[in-house]
């Protein structure tokens, strides 16, 4: 079965994930530091200059049609965004839209007081620690056995993430699977690591633009170091609180022993700014932001942390993930607050897969999390303190 059919099709994704891996060899875990791979072992994300994502906004301003794909294809190399269509608006009918808006009314009660995520330099240093050690904790935990080969339950999330690449990266699921994706982590971190303090944290990287290893993120008490590769292979990682780990999902779709390694490259740290948020931020239409953003300050953030963070699909492994994702989630709920009306909480639009002519994405379309935590719609993750989750961000 092919996990698109999973994905779309109403069957689990478990069942879908038992692919043809070794099984987990309990001796990885005993073995001293395992290598640092090559850079070239992880593929990287698609990004796009700031420079040429104005452009795109530019033509989109001017003519009322989005036009990206030939100003985006020529400056993404073996990228098949081109072939995604430019426009797909009108593929939600209005019963689809009407019967969501009030059962999502019908929800408002049930989020009671939302956790408010702060951003990292004024989140409290012991919530800081229990963060890294909940993650620390389900590493250290046993794998559920439905992810195999993952052999912690942290690995269980990398795995699910290694495993539904190609349904949630470019196409307009991307920034709704992940923002789920995160809150079933935080459900884990509750449930099965006693981490109790009122919110998650959320990382500003363009106040670190340009200097990401300078960040407190980036320190002996909380993630570790961000070293620079030595050209050819990251460094491993082997200080903070996941220092000297040895990962088992990945590089790519593989399953290989290797160190938790970074490659930082400041050049493209220094991209990540305000200036290219609020470009993407004055998108009118949600595909128009969500491709601009996946592939700009997301996209460059992955890459420019290095080596297992440039990893489209393993980049989990790296516990920072979470970091820049929660940044990533917080600038799609600006977007969304923009629209003063709620539009943006309860309307959807785009395409759910690449395929041509796509799946439409509409407010029914699933969010598979393979058994991590319960699928739910579209509909019920568009808007964060009211439907399948409950937080705001305070700042
Ligand atoms: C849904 O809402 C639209 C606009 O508010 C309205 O025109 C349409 O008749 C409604 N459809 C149903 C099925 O209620
Ligand atoms: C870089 O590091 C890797 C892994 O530690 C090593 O195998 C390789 O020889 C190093 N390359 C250079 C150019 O130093
Ligand atoms: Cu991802």
């Amino acid at each position: 079965m092919k996990l698109s059919t999973a994905l779309f099709g109403g069957m689990t994704v478990a069942s879908a994930l038992i692919l043809p891996f070794p099984s987990p060899a309990r001796s990885f875990q005993a073995a001293a530091l395992a290598p640092a791979l090559p850079l070239s072992a992880f593929p990287k994300f698609e990004t796009v200059k700031l420079q040429n994502a104005k452009q795109v906004a530019a033509a989109d301003d001017g003519s009322g049609n989005p036009g990206q794909s030939k100003i985006t294809s020529a400056h993404v190399p073996g990228s098949d965004s081109a072939t995604r269509p430019a426009n797909v608006g009108g593929t939600i009918n209005n019963d689809d839209r009407n019967s969501t808006v009030s059962s999502q009314k019908n929800k408002a009660s049930s989020c009671g007081t939302p956790s408010s995520r702060a951003e990292w330099r004024s989140y409290p240093t012991r919530s800081k620690r229990a963060f890294v050690d909940a993650i620390a904790c389900l590493q250290s935990r046993p794998a559920s056995g439905d992810f195999p080969p993952a052999t912690n339950r942290y690995e269980d999330f990398v795995r699910l993430h290694q495993a539904l690449t190609p349904n949630i990266h470019n196409n307009d699921l991307f920034l709704i699977w992940h923002r789920y994706f995160v809150w079933a982590f935080e459900q884990a971190l509750r449930g099965e690591c006693g981490f109790n303090v009122g919110s998650l944290p959320w990382w500003d990287e363009t106040r670190d633009a340009g200097r990401y290893a300078a960040s407190s993120v980036f320190t002996a008490e909380y993630f570790g170091s961000l070293p620079k590769g030595n050209g050819t292979s990251g460094t491993c990682i082997t200080d903070g609180r996941f220092g000297g780990s040895t990962l088992h999902i990945g590089p790519g779709t593989g399953s290989e022993p290797h160190c938790l390694s970074r490659a930082v490259d400041e050049k493209i740290t220094a991209e990540v700014t305000k200036e290219y948020e609020d470009t993407c931020l004055s998108r009118s239409t949600f595909t128009d932001f969500a491709r601009c953003w996946e592939q700009g300050p997301h996209g460059l953030g992955h890459n420019s942390i290095g080596s297992v963070m440039a990893d489209v699909r393993s980049s989990p492994g790296d516990p920072v993930f979470w970091m820049h994702h929660l940044y990533v989630d917080r600038v799609f709920a600006a977007w969304q607050d923009r629209d003063t009306t709620g539009t943006r909480q309860r309307t959807i639009d785009g395409c759910a897969d690449r395929a041509r002519p796509c799946t439409p994405l509409t407010l029914q379309t699933r969010v598979v999390m393979g058994g991590l935590l319960k699928d739910v719609s579209v509909g019920q993750v568009l808007d964060i303190a009211n439907g399948a989750m409950c937080y705001r961000y305070d700042s």
